[in-house]
């Protein structure tokens, strides 16, 4: 059997990724003048020293290229945009061997669980995990429970749908944290061996940010893959290493702070 091989993408069972792919799910309303630029992420994924950018197949194709020394790469394989009014459905839209050529270190994919369209994508994904462990390459889901009788935030919900990320295969699950700490835990102990990483969410005060990064931590998942919190902050960097203090090293948010508070006076000197 091949050794998945996530060291490429987690340092110490640890990881933090930045995610760039709210341009297709939401369009250019998250994005500002600095932000609407790929460039001015994958900047921020360097310099941040993130364990691995996501993005779709197109920005990496465009993008990636000066970067790949430096930055591992996660192309998300299906994505889907939020103006065409269907159940939720992602589908895939670039192959396992594309996403290798175009330098990936592993891949993502959505599934919608408790949607009319779960099946499909439980089986693409399966496709998927298949294909991608031959090279010994991590899948990567994020399972997002969704659809009209469904309680995205219910602890036995996300606990199940992370029950069924580590049945189908996933070796890292994305999940949306649901601000209950123990509920957490158990759906952290449910992903078994698969690790857990959370999702940024819209964009809040960087200390409230620090304050729920600290707690989600604690529940005992590898880390966070981080978008809007991140690159639509004036301070980018700042933020980034006080993050990476919380996730690495396991400090609170009030002395992350205090790193921000240092970063940004450094930056302003400089
Ligand atoms: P954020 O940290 O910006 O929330 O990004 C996380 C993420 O999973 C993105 O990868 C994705 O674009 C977005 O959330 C999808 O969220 P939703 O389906 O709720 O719009």
């Amino acid at each position: 059997m091949v050794r998945i091989n996530t060291s490429k993408i987690m340092h110490n069972d640890k990881a933090l990724f930045l995610a760039y792919d709210q341009g297709l799910e939401h369009g250019p309303k998250d994005l500002d003048m600095k932000s609407v630029d790929p460039k001015y992420i994958f900047d921020i994924a360097l310099e941040g020293m993130y364990d691995a950018i996501i993005v779709q197949a197109g920005l990496a194709e465009k993008y990636y290229r000066s970067y790949y020394k430096d930055v591992p790469l996660i192309v998300k394989l299906n994505g889907k945009t939020s103006m065409a009014s269907i159940a939720p459905i992602s589908r895939q839209l670039c192959s396992v061997d594309r996403a290798i050529k175009l330098g990936a270190s592993a891949v993502g994919y959505t599934i919608y669980t408790g949607s009319q369209s779960e099946p499909e994508m439980l089986q693409e994904f399966s496709k998927i995990v298949e294909q991608v462990h031959d090279y010994g390459m991590p899948a990567i889901a994020w399972m997002y429970p969704r659809g009209p009788n469904i309680n995205e935030h219910d602890t036995d919900i996300l606990a199940y749908s992370a029950r069924v990320g580590l049945e189908l295969g996933a070796d890292i699950l994305k999940i949306k944290y649901n601000n209950n700490p123990e509920g957490f835990k158990w759906i952290v102990k449910c992903a078994g061996r698969a690790r857990v990483m959370i999702a940024g969410g819209d964009k809040m005060l960087e200390t409230d940010f620090l304050r729920k990064s600290e707690e989600i931590m604690k529940t005992g998942v590898a880390g966070m893959a981080v978008g809007r919190n991140i690159w639509q902050h004036e301070h980018p960097l700042p933020l980034s290493k006080a993050l990476r203090k919380i996730v690495f090293e396991g400090a609170t948010s009030e002395q992350a702070e205090k790193v921000f508070e240092e970063e940004l006076h450094r930056h302003h000197k400089m």
